[in-house]
């Protein structure tokens, strides 16, 4: 059988002194911190999108990147390819977890017929890698965005015709990922926005994108299928405004429609971003509120208004990211998905080794800082402190609901000024820095 990576073998961890390239220093499987080994905290997964398809094209010029995987004219042959040097990357790699859209794996066809059948034939040998190998499906997904028949959104589309191609593309993207044992079902609102209101019935298309998901949500209970949705908020691009604009609106919208039972939140960096968040607030929205599920780990460029999709090497980022998803109890269904591609001057396929080796030490400090930050309480006696007073017999009241505003009234009539307390941010911020 060919090999696509000749040059790289498995990868394997050596530790922070060593000077290869090509190993861990800080990434070390079968380490137990807080319990669990390093491999079942992060759950780390390879996004076929990126990592095999992507050849970075840019608004100025066609892809760069020419993989050994591509050659070819038949498009199954390719196809097939590919998902042997995915399969040779997943394990050299030592990811546990991969991610993929329905055409990712299956090129589309000039039928809905002949698209079907080749998903059926990938997903043979996809699922003959993954018993080989024992790499697993953390999620799968369906493309609603690229053909030009979604042009004007899936979903939220203005003819019911192309909601109909688009909901029995999530139908045969649902069966594939089942028939993959997938963990979890992405729902990413590709064109789900709009680029004008001159021409848009908002109302309608909110109410639609529900109809969508709740028909998924029906199909999965009908054939059986236990695994984990989520909605993955990103505010724009490619609309101007897309509907599941950040991990609050999805929240609203899961709520508005009766569906907070069924879906969580697929949260990605870049995405936060984009929606002028942190990450670190992504997470915390959605884990105050029971709706943290995965994580699509990457980074943006603080001088680039786009989704650069970078991947992460920022110790900041990762600690406070794993500080945030440990604190609510870590990933049950969900994983780290590098959902990043390598920069399009990085064209050796080695490259994509050093992006994930990258990506995976520097989620691994974070796991270590974090777990350290846990142990010692500090933000946890500082927030627990800051917020003593509502243990008091006032904060009570508040909170139970038993007060009210002549209450309030009486308390600062009887107490009058309040105390005031410093917030002590410099002060945190230099403890941060002792444990990065
Ligand atoms: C694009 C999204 C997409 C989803 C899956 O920006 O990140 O890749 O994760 O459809
Ligand atoms: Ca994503
Ligand atoms: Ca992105």
């Amino acid at each position: 059988m060919k090999e696509f990576f000749p040059g790289v073998s498995k990868i394997e961890y050596e530790g922070p002194g060593s000077k290869n390239p090509l190993s861990f220093k800080h990434y070390n499987p079968t380490e137990v911190v807080m319990g669990k080994t390093m491999a079942d905290h992060f759950r780390f997964s390879v996004a076929y999108w990126h990592t095999l398809k992507n050849q970075c094209a840019d608004p100025f010029g066609p892809g760069t990147m020419r993989r050994p995987w591509d050659e070819g004219s038949d498009p199954m042959e390719i196809a097939e390819n590919t998902m042997r040097a995915a399969f040779e990357f997943f394990t050299k790699l030592g990811a546990g977890f991969y991610c993929f859209h329905d055409l990712d794996i299956a090129p589309e066809a000039d039928t809905l017929e002949e698209t079907n059948r080749r998903l059926d034939r990938i997903t043979d040998l996809a699922l003959a890698l993954q018993n080989d190998t024992g790499v697993k499906l953390l999620w799968g997904t369906s493309n609603l965005f690229s053909n030009r028949r979604f042009m004007s959104g899936a979903g939220t589309n203005p003819s019911p015709a192309v909601f109909a191609y688009a909901a029995a593309q999530v139908k045969r993207a649902l069966d594939a990922t089942q028939k993959l044992a997938g963990e979890g079902y992405v729902f990413w609102g590709g064109r789900e926005g709009y680029e004008t209101l001159l021409n848009t019935d908002m109302g309608r298309e909110l109410d639609h994108l529900a109809r969508l998901l709740h028909m998924a949500v029906d199909y999965k209970k009908k054939i059986g299928f236990d695994c984990q949705f989520y909605i993955e908020p990103k505010p724009k691009e490619p609309t101007k405004h897309q509907y599941d604009f950040d991990a609050s609106s999805c929240h609203a919208f899961l709520q508005k429609y009766d569906l907070m039972d069924h879906l969580k939140l697929n949260l990605e960096a870049n995405h936060g971003t984009l929606a002028m968040h942190t990450f670190h607030h992504e997470l915390e929205y959605a884990g105050a509120n029971g709706i943290l599920g995965s994580v699509d780990a990457n980074r943006g460029d603080l001088m680039l208004g786009w989704d650069t999709d970078q991947f992460p090497v920022d110790l900041y980022d990762t600690t406070l990211a794993m500080y945030t998803i440990l604190k609510y109890g870590g990933f049950t269904t969900g994983g780290l998905n590098f959902d990043a591609h390598v920069r399009r001057q990085s064209i050796d396929p080695e490259d994509l080794f050093h992006a994930h080796i990258g990506g995976m030490d520097a989620f691994a400090r974070g796991l270590k800082a974090a777990s350290r930050m846990i142990e010692d309480q500090v933000l946890e006696t500082i927030i627990k402190d800051r917020y003593a007073g509502w243990d008091s017999e006032l904060g009570r009241s508040i909170e139970d609901g038993t007060a009210s505003l002549e209450c309030m009234e009486q308390y600062t009539l009887e107490n009058g000024e309040p105390e005031i307390k410093s917030g002590r941010q410099e002060y945190i911020e230099n403890i941060l820095n002792e444990y990065i």
